[in-house]
């Protein structure tokens, strides 16, 4: 299995700028390599990445997107004056040529492609490219929007022929449209590619038509073009990731790609004039996290845009960072998508109903049968339950007064998000001896707290628990894990109980000893936890097969029924679409997963559900486990530990009755869980 993350990058890449005057371009400025390299370097990011050197993209290789009459035109500038530079220019839209550009275009495709081959040979797990020019706009015969050889449509051409790959998936999360790999791979079912981006019912560069939500491929192609138009500006967190717990991520199960390239621009992101969004950088490394769980981890980000260079150069290194395997970082913001937002999100989702399972269950018609009336009492609605920002209009380009503005909030924000200490990545376990030789070594920890501790502290928190042998004796384990998570000495951990009920209990009330706010806990199985949970500072969720008699009535308690199909490999849109979006609407400093005897879960579901949930309460989880065979326990320790998602298996789509259940329970929660939004229609 590879670990490591390659890093590519070389400073000749900045040695092209724009020679004469031209607003529309002037923005895309070699400083923007320069900058992210540098703040790498701050966050000593750059040291734990293997260094690969960068090439020249072959003739033949930038013919596997471009035609040699488009090649000789891009070769020719090389030796113009700036007169003959300007009207090449002209030719196309948004773009300059310089003499060095064909050189660095060259370097820029060559180190995509460097970047693919460390990754398929096994030489590194993922990595990124920083490269200049970007790539994504530019076309078979054109250069459009800064770019000029499109890195990463290459790339994936090139991947299929070198590598024989047949699913490569394409994720373009700048604010532009990469009109140049949608045309390129419109009608090839073998690369998926998605894209969001700012476009205003057309009105947003590059105006197109064919970037909207139907805009689905062509002929053989159907179903592998995924846009996400904007149509608002000021999107952000909860936005972003409301697309791809809803949109992108269930396709994506059900693609399974085999390498997965990112068109990685950050115009996307808080404080750029081009896109005018509000993400901010830890957003990047929740999206980063999620498509890691995918293609067995092999992950390519290649550069694109991305123009505030505080806010390039911070998402940028929150990218490598969580290509480290670094926690996440808490994503900060209210977790409730904007009309907008969710608007699109079911127009994508309805116009793709034909061609992906996860979607069969969907209503056919997209939104804008709607009438206006109720869309405009949607909007009111928002307004006066949500602070969100969006829904405001485009204010033009971000002066420099707002761009310094941004800068300071950037500066004191990472600050506070990323961690004053070190980041822990170590995993403990403690299962039974018998057991312990089966784990991978680095979850194996002996920790035996010593029994006088283990009263004196049970004492303190419950006198009559004390007094029970068999009780204390199951709780050792987990009060010992537990005890290292809460003071940062590991950052997870896995524990066996034999009476995993009193121990998740204790557990529970340790954690509020110790001052923290909000434990998720995710029960699978059977296994009764007598709380009070009126407070909120649990939230409760069962995930059985047994129908629950609605114990309370509180919002803090959700029970999932699920029954298990013979498959055992359907729990996605579970995760997906109901246990992710609460999670992070609720946004846990803890997770306390247990697991019991009687799951309605296979091991998928279970490590699905433990890779995902470590995006949150900055990877802290605590795994109870009581009675499950020894194979659970592996493969938990093994996603605990960072290994990439297993794989999956074929894909099975969920049995009807398990979508409507979800479908209920969305509907039913939705109000206070705000991340489960994806239809307007059931909004008020
Ligand atoms: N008046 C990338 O982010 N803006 N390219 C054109 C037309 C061009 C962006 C404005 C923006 C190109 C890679
Ligand atoms: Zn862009």
């Amino acid at each position: 299995m590879a670990s490591g993350t390659a890093l590519i990058y070389d400073d000749e890449m900045t040695s092209y700028k724009l020679l004469w005057d031209n607003p529309e371009c002037d923005i895309e400025v070699p400083e923007r390599l320069l900058s992210s390299y540098e703040q790498l370097k701050r966050y000593h990011l750059l040291e734990r990445c293997v260094h690969v050197p960068v090439r020249e993209g072959t003739e033949e290789e930038i013919m596997l997107v471009h035609s040699s009459e488009y090649l000789e035109v891009v070769k020719s500038t090389q030796t113009m004056n700036e007169e003959e530079l300007r009207r090449v220019s002209g030719n196309y839209d948004a773009v300059y040529f310089h003499p060095n550009t064909y050189r660095c275009a060259k370097l820029a495709v060559g180190a995509t492609l460097q970047l693919v081959d460390s990754v398929m040979s096994g030489k590194v797990c993922n990595g990124m490219a920083l490269v200049r020019p970007p790539g994504h706009h530019s076309q078979r015969n054109a250069a459009n929007g800064f770019c000029v050889f499109n890195n990463v449509a290459i790339a994936a051409q090139y991947a299929k022929r070198r590598y024989g790959l047949q699913r490569i998936l394409i994720v373009d999360w700048d604010v532009h449209h990469g009109q140049g790999i949608q045309y390129v791979f419109e009608e090839d079912p073998s690369v998926l590619y998605y894209s969001w981006h700012r476009y205003e019912h057309q009105q947003f560069w590059p105006l197109l038509r064919e970037s909207d939500y139907d805009a689905v491929g062509q002929g053989k192609g159907k179903g592998f073009n995924l846009n996400v138009p904007w149509n608002k500006v000021g999107m952000g967190n909860s936005d972003y990731l409301a697309a791809f717990f809803h949109v992108l991520l269930p396709v994506a199960f059900e693609f399974v790609p085999e390498l997965i390239l990112v068109s990685s621009g950050y115009d996307s992101g808080i404080g750029d004039p081009e896109g005018q969004m509000n993400a901010t950088p830890e957003c990047f490394a929740h999206l980063t996290h999620f498509l890691m769980q995918l293609a067995n981890g092999r992950l390519c980000a290649v550069l694109e845009g991305g123009y505030h260079l505080k806010s390039l150069s911070e998402s940028v290194c929150m990218t490598v960072k969580t290509l480290l395997r670094d926690p996440l970082p808490q994503i900060s913001g209210e977790m409730a998508p904007c009309l907008s937002a969710v608007e699109s999100i079911q127009n994508v989702r309805a116009a793709h109903k034909p061609y992906w399972k996860c979607l069969m269950y969907e209503e056919a018609t997209p939104l804008h049968n709607l009438v206006t009336k109720s869309k405009q009492m949607m909007e009111a609605e928002l307004i006066q339950t949500s602070t969100h920002p969006t829904a405001k209009q485009a204010v033009g380009k971000t002066n420099s007064d707002e761009a310094i503005k941004i800068d300071r909030f950037l500066e004191s924000h990472m600050k506070k998000i990323l961690f004053p200490v070190p980041p822990v990545k170590t995993s403990a376990a403690i299962v039974s001896k018998a057991d312990a030789h089966l784990l991978p070594i680095s979850v194996q920890v002996e920790m035996e707290m010593n029994a006088q501790e283990l009263k004196t502290l049970v004492s303190a928190l419950d006198a009559e628990l004390v007094k029970e042998e068999r009780a204390l004796l199951s709780l050792q384990n987990v009060v010992a894990i537990l005890d290292k998570i809460l003071k940062k000495k590991v950052c997870n951990g896995i524990a066996e109980s034999s009476l995993a009920s009193v121990s998740t209990t204790f557990a529970l009330k340790h954690c509020f000893d110790f001052g923290l706010q909000r434990v998720l806990c995710i029960v699978v199985g059977d296994v009764d936890l007598e709380l009070d949970l009126d407070d909120g500072k649990i939230l409760l969720m069962n995930i059985c097969q047994k129908q629950q008699t609605e114990k309370t009535n509180s919002k803090y308690h959700i029970s999932l029924n699920w029954r298990e199909d013979a498959e055992r490999n359907n729990f996605f849109c579970a995760v997906l679409g109901f246990i992710l979006p609460v999670a992070y609407s609720y946004q846990p400093d803890l997770m306390i997963i247990v697991i019991g005897p009687n799951r309605s879960l296979g091991i998928n579901g279970i490590s699905l559900l433990t890779c995902l949930l470590q995006g949150l309460a900055e990877s802290r989880i605590l795994v109870v486990i009581q009675d499950t065979e020894i194979k659970v326990v592996q493969s938990v320790a093994k996603t605990l530990s960072g290994v990439p998602a297993p794989d999956f298996g074929a894909y099975a789509p969920a049995s009807q009755e398990n979508v409507l259940e979800i479908k209920r329970l969305r509907n039913q929660l939705q109000q206070e869980w705000k991340m489960l939004r994806c239809s307007v229609r059931d909004w008020i």
